[in-house]
């Protein structure tokens, strides 16, 4: 009930002609007090520009500031999450423009629909459910274009299913001149902003909608996120990128997902120009970055950072050195000190320990860490803690990469939408692969 109080509710309470007190809510779940961005109203000092970044082998310190110093207190993480994120999507992604003027839709055990409009563009979409059997509301996991993620697992775990195209919102295949999906419809064929980011735009006004509809069918205060390859990319920026989210989990997501920018070149992963070439995944501005990432201002132990103190689960493969295995480790190790910091270190595990070299092969290893977040982070009944499994064959270490170390900030976080274990440091288990 103490939930209730969260979000402005429109109640009436009616007697019913036997005398009993009914409420009725508009917003149902309500406990939804979800904020997309916590740090919308930071007062973020003005970015450097692309020409006067300086260079730096090593990962940007997390809790460094614009200005030289380093943030002190648990309270202070809100805005220096958002001076990360205006710099990834300054000089990463693209820029994700806040809510629209309007957001309508409807939500069924069977589908959504989302109509948006802003400026006068209108565009929608809509996407299936497949919800477990029984009465909901049910949690939801947007699952990417429709592979490598284990369903089968995620409605066991009481969890429904959204099936998301990802290009419906951002389509492949065009020029970065051209872009097309419903993001672009609003916002212009020639935004500067990548698929990845409009694909996160995507999945916020499916919350929106959620938020909207009641929680009746789908609660709209429990959705997780999840895609393998390209779609780990996709999953891995949605969940960085909006606070509602309660539950990331970036499969094999390769160069542009999760694998530091700095640590491609030299595993042999998947170059950044290729990545950027290949599709527009990243924002224009990435372009000037490829052959330098040590230039870059942020890398994506950050966007890993920007997930905490919310429920984060990365598998990965370290059969296959394109994907960037290696790094991806050490970006999860480097966001992993964020969420120590915050007290969250609980919160955040790296999967890379299995078997089955296959591509986006479902793996057994999986299951039952994936069923465990579902219920810790969505059904809100586990509480296992997190762990890192790193592949002997691609481990990384984190400090050969940073030249900082992690503070201890004081008090506690500003974000009372989320729940924080105590501290502890992630469990490490480095065990040998096949
Ligand atoms: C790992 O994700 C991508 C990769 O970056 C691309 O180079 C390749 O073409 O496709 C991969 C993928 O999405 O596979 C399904």
């Amino acid at each position: 009930a103490a939930r209730l109080t969260l979000v402005g509710l429109a109640v009436a309470a009616l007697v019913t002609g036997a005398g009993a007190l009914v409420v009725h809510t508009t917003v149902a779940s309500a406990a939804s007090a979800g904020v997309e961005d916590e740090g919308a109203n930071c007062a973020v000092p003005a970015l450097p520009d692309a020409g006067s970044l300086p260079t730096s082998a090593k990962l940007p310190d997390p809790f460094k500031k614009l200005d030289g110093s380093r943030i002190t207190a648990k309270s202070d993480w809100t805005c220096q999450r958002e001076l990360i994120k205006k710099l990834s999507e300054k000089f990463v992604y693209g820029e994700k423009p806040a809510k629209p003027q309007s957001v309508t839709g409807t939500v069924s055990r069977t589908s959504i629909t989302v109509n948006v409009s802003n400026a006068g563009k209108s565009s929608s979409f809509s996407a299936s459910v497949d919800a477990p059997s029984g009465n909901g509301p049910f949690p939801a996991v947007v699952v990417l274009g429709g592979f490598g993620a284990d369903t089968a697992a995620i409605k066991a775990a009481g969890a429904a299913v959204i099936n998301y195209d990802p290009y419906a919102v951002g389509k492949e295949g065009t020029p970065r001149t051209n872009k097309q999906g419903a993001f672009y419809s609003i916002y212009g064929a020639n935004s500067p902003t990548g698929l990845l980011m409009a694909w996160a735009w995507g999945v916020s006004r499916i919350i929106d909608v959620l938020e909207q509809s009641g929680g009746t069918v789908l609660r709209g205060d429990a959705t997780g996120v999840t895609g393998c390859s390209r779609f780990g990319k996709g999953a891995f920026v949605i969940g960085a990128f909006d606070q509602r989210i309660q539950l990331t989990m970036p499969i094999e997501s390769g160069s542009g997902g999760v694998p530091i920018f700095r640590g491609i070149p030299g595993e042999g992963a998947q170059s950044l120009s290729s990545a950027y070439g290949e599709q527009p995944w990243l924002g224009d501005a990435f372009g000037s970055f490829t052959g330098s990432p040590a230039r870059l201002p942020v890398d994506t132990h950050e966007m890993v950072a920007m997930v905490a103190p919310r429920g984060l689960f990365i598998m990965d493969n370290p059969h296959i050195v394109n994907l960037g295995p290696k790094s991806a480790s050490v970006a999860a190790l480097g966001g992993a000190e964020v969420y120590r910091a915050l007290g969250a270190g609980d919160n955040i595990t790296y999967w890379s320990d299995i078997q089955n070299g296959t591509h986006c092969a479902n793996r057994p290893e999986w299951s039952a860490p994936l069923q465990q977040n579902i219920q810790k982070y969505l059904i809100k009944t586990g509480n296992s803690p997190g762990s890192f499994h790193i592949s002997s064959k691609a481990a990384g270490n984190l400090a050969e990469w940073r030249d900082w170390t992690t503070p201890t900030l004081s008090g506690s976080t500003s974000s009372p939408s989320t729940s924080i274990s105590p501290s502890t440091s992630p469990s490490t288990s480095t065990s040998p692969s096949t």
